[in-house]
């Protein structure tokens, strides 16, 4: 039997004077090469520049959970059970055959990274997720809140994802799961909503505030975790307005929630969780980390990310777009429509609530077409049109048309239209579960440089996770990428970092000489 090299090995060592595997932590020199412009007599300078890192990552990994906002919708509910599906290898008939339980979807479970090349010069990969020690996700335990008091057995039902000889299967196993009662405040969300909050948190904002944190502190201990991150997939809010003295800065934002004043549901478990020392992403749209929850998480050292998971549409719009404009090709026109039958959809039939998606689905080009000034003028941009519209019927599956038209030379046009359907909510679990991985691996490792020896982590904005997010958070004064290759060229060469790999060039060059 002919073994492919995935296939015999998973596991590596990097054989290197710069790499030690210590029995707590892998600890790498790095020479981090990059290059710095200066605008110098009206010309361009480059300085290419090197700095020595050395990065730690600790070795153990810790018993994780998770705390879900909105465990009881379609994306709570299916993450929860295709957990439960994988670590129990379940299987189910389908009118195709049998179908078995995976993580497809997901970038440390199912993606792969190529080591390098063997001595016939192929290369060899290895999955995402043997890069560093990682949680693996069967081991996850879930928790989580809603305002709709379903238990998850319920909830998955209601979703209408899974097959039904997966239902069955999991039936059993979800029913004990019920959420913790949740905030709400119904101008938030679109009124429709009303008829499922029957699962409530009531008090003041700051009575609210305390009961997160005890539920948090509540499940740690009652589950024997190590460490708990909190995800935000629960109804996509209205914005709420940056307002000075309001939320602006840390002190204002913990003062308007002891006076009870305007404050979003999603803030508030934000600053719970930053104040409970755990990791909080937000899936949703809506501008959840406002100033003060992001100055609160820089003080406390806790990372916050967001905003909005990059599942379909918007995920191939920064593939597209990038492949259109990184050819030369001037896209002039992106319009896409979006109709769905699930809670989600329902929600954004409200137009605040739509307003937040139309924001985060229609910055993702901005990047690219700021990095092409021999494409478009300074201020030029295509017209982009995001329409979503709720059709029961269709329920989670949801359809995703979109039109792409692009300036050829000598006048040309091109225009390209896709049509996209798939359970959106089968998309989200996948990305979700990244998250927290990805967080939690984010937590254990450190680095120095030579002329700043003090061990660091990443900052508290973890912008390392971009490739998730539709609107991905970043430090301030950092540049926001959107182009999905980018971004996980962004996770791979980090991660390839920590264990003293040079970043992946894709030059083979090895394969270019005589
Ligand atoms: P859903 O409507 O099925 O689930 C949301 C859940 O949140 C509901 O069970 C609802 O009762 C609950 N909820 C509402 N307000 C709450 C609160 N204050 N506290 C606790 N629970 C609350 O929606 P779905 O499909 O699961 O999506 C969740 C979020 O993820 C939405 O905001 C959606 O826009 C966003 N999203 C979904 C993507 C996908 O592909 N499915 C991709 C990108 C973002
Ligand atoms: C309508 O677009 C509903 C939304 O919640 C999306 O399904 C979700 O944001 C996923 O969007 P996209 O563009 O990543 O497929």
């Amino acid at each position: 039997l002919q073994l492919s090299p995935m296939e015999a090995t998973a596991e590596f060592v990097v054989e290197s004077p710069d790499v030690v595997y210590g029995p707590d932590a892998i600890e790498a020199q790095y020479e981090y090469r990059t290059t710095c412009v200066s605008r110098e007599d009206g010309f361009l300078k480059v300085y290419p520049t090197s700095t020595r890192f050395t990065f730690r990552t600790a070795r153990q990994v810790p018993r994780l959970g998770v705390m879900l906002v909105g465990w009881g919708g379609n994306n709570g509910s299916t993450l929860t059970a295709a957990v439960l599906a994988n670590r129990l290898r379940l299987s189910w008939p389908t009118r195709t055959g049998r179908k078995e339980a995976n993580y497809y979807g997901s970038l440390t479970q199912a993606g792969t990274v190529s080591l390098g090349l063997d001595a016939e010069g192929q290369e060899v990969f290895v999955p995402f997720s043997a890069l560093l020690p990682m949680v693996a996700p069967d081991d996850l335990v879930f928790d989580g809140w809603d305002i709709s008091s379903l238990n998850l057995a319920e909830a998955m039902r209601r979703a209408q994802v899974l097959d039904w000889g997966l239902q069955e299967q999991l039936w059993p196993h979800l029913e004990a799961l019920r959420p913790r009662p949740s905030v709400y405040i119904p101008e938030f969300i679109a009124a429709n909503q009303s008829v499922r909050a029957d699962n409530l948190i009531l008090g003041t904002r700051a009575q609210q505030l305390e009961q997160i944190r005890r539920d948090i502190r509540d499940f740690r201990s009652s589950a024997g975790l190590d460490k708990v991150i909190v995800l935000w997939t629960a109804n996509t809010e209205r914005f709420c307005e940056v307002i000075p003295g309001l939320n602006d800065t840390a002190e204002n934002l913990l003062r308007t929630i002891q006076l009870g004043l305007e404050v979003s549901p999603s803030t508030l478990f934000a600053v719970a969780s930053i104040l409970e020392g755990c990791a909080f992403l937000n899936g949703s749209p809506q501008n959840t980390l406002v100033p003060g929850a992001l100055e609160l998480a820089r003080q406390r050292r806790v990372f916050v990310g967001g905003d909005d998971f990059k599942s379909g549409q918007t995920k191939v719009k920064s593939v597209l777009v990038d492949f259109l404009i990184g050819s030369g090709l001037k896209t002039m026109s992106i319009v896409s429509y979006n109709h769905l039958g699930n809670n989600d959809g329902q929600n954004l039939s409200a137009p605040p609530q739509f307003r937040s998606k139309e924001v985060s689905k229609s910055s993702v080009v901005d990047d690219m077409v700021q990095s092409n000034p021999v494409l478009y003028a300074p201020g030029e941009e295509p017209d982009h049109c995001v329409v979503i519209k709720y059709v029961p019927y269709v329920g989670d599956s949801k359809r995703a048309l979109d039109e792409y038209t692009s300036e050829l030379m000598l006048g040309g046009t091109n225009t390209l239209v896709l049509h996209n359907t798939c359970e959106d909510s089968l998309l989200a679990a996948p990305i979700m579960l990244d998250l927290v991985l990805l967080t939690e691996l984010c937590q254990r490792v450190s680095f120095c440089t030579d002329a700043d020896p003090e061990p660091q982590g990443f900052h508290s904005v973890l912008s390392l996770l971009s490739f998730l997010f539709k609107a991905p958070l970043v430090p301030p004064g950092s540049p926001v990428v959107n182009a999905l290759f980018r971004q996980r060229s962004c996770i791979e060469n980090i991660l390839r970092a920590c264990v003293g790999l040079p970043p992946q060039n894709h030059m083979l060059l090895e394969h270019k000489m005589e």
